[in-house]
């Protein structure tokens, strides 16, 4: 059978959509599934004139033109992205915001210029505390008046740790246009929102970056819950996804594999689970490929069933630290980083 799936549309301007989970069939994102999340209609960039600059708390302004990049030394790394929002539509009671399932989610391989690199060049002060990336795509906001770029920081050690890279490629392809070319920031084990697309300005500052996709947006807000200052996202949470079968799927009697994925931005996913009793009992699923720090990891699990009925599957993964998805989700106002365990009821006839 031909099967050619199609991302998932929640909006067409600015373009938001998921990559279709139960298609999955590789640890690589095919680049027309991969799921694509914008705050802005697409910027228009002119290859003539772009170049990506650096300016701040540094000992010299520079700028370095498209071709420049592509003969400076590159980094290969396979990383997976993942939407704050990813699974906001199962949070209870509902937040607002794109109601992602589960495929705000996507994997890729990039290659490009370690922005540390770039920063040596430039030459770092020593008051230095963030580094603030630009795209090129602004656009008004509801809640201000004027345009906004969309513009995000990071703390100095991360903009410093050699994983985190200016990419040129994906793929082993130049940046698709919608994933941000010419170049994008990869910020791997954090959330998809530093990963700044159509970059074009990076500033080295002493301050802490007030922009509103660092302060207003992507903070974890738990009021009226607790009495907290709101923190801000940074890193993946454990999670894992069932891909297939899905919820309300009418199965046969027989072997039914149960596929999936796992992740976490903090420590090594070490096991996966499956319980098909609604979590009164687990079992543990095997890999399909190898653990690799900043990548989901596709699992399996055979599931042999011999009576008709209707099964509630739950999946649970649990880290090197020792920590396990739980059963709740940590609600927020904003409705990021879910990773409450996925819960799906299927029919054996
Ligand atoms: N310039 C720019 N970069 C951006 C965004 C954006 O709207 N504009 N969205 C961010 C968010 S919230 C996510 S989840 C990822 C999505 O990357 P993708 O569209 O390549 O999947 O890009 C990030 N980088
Ligand atoms: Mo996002």
């Amino acid at each position: 059978m031909l099967y050619s799936p199609y991302l998932i549309t929640h909006k067409m301007m600015p373009e938001n959509q998921e990559f279709p989970m139960l298609s999955l069939s590789s640890r690589i994102t095919p680049e027309n599934l991969f799921y694509i999340r914008n705050h802005f209609q697409y910027p228009i960039v002119d290859m003539r004139s772009w170049g990506l600059s650096i300016k701040g708390c540094v000992n010299r302004q520079v700028y370095f033109p498209y071709h420049d990049l592509l003969k400076m030394p590159q980094a290969t790394l396979p990383v997976t992205l993942e939407c704050a929002g990813n699974k906001r539509a199962f949070f209870h009671p509902k937040t607002r915001g794109e109601q992602w399932e589960l495929g705000a989610i996507s994997h890729a391989l990039w290659r490009g210029v370690r922005l540390v690199d770039l920063l040596y060049v430039a030459g770092i002060q020593m008051n230095a505390r963030e580094v603030t990336f630009e795209g090129m795509d602004r656009g008004v906001r509801t809640d201000m008046p004027g345009e906004v770029s969309y513009i995000r920081s990071l703390p100095l050690d991360q903009a410093i740790n050699p994983v985190t890279i200016i990419a040129l490629y994906m793929n082993g392809k130049p940046l698709p246009f919608r994933h941000g070319y010419p170049a994008r920031l990869i910020v791997p084990g954090w959330y998809g929102m530093a990963s700044v697309k159509w970059l074009h300005q990076i500033t080295v500052t002493e301050e802490q970056f007030q922009g509103p996709f660092q302060v207003v947006d992507y903070v974890y807000d738990r009021t009226p819950i607790a009495q907290s200052t709101p923190e801000p996202v940074t890193t993946i949470s454990l999670n894992s996804t069932i891909a297939r079968p899905t919820d309300e799927e009418v199965l046969a009697k027989g072997v039914n594999w149960v596929v999936g994925t796992a992740i976490s931005g903090r420590d090594p996913v070490v096991l996966v689970e499956i319980s098909t009793d609604n979590g009164n009992s687990w079992l543990p699923t095997s890999w399909l490929e190898p653990q690799e720090t900043y990548s989901w990891r596709r699992w399996c699990w055979k599931w042999h069933v011999t009576e008709s009925g209707t099964y509630d599957i739950k999946v649970r993964a649990a880290d090197a630290a020792g920590n396990i998805q739980g059963e709740l989700a940590d609600w927020n106002v904003k409705g990021y980083g879910y990773n409450a365990i996925q819960h799906i009821r299927v029919h054996v006839d």
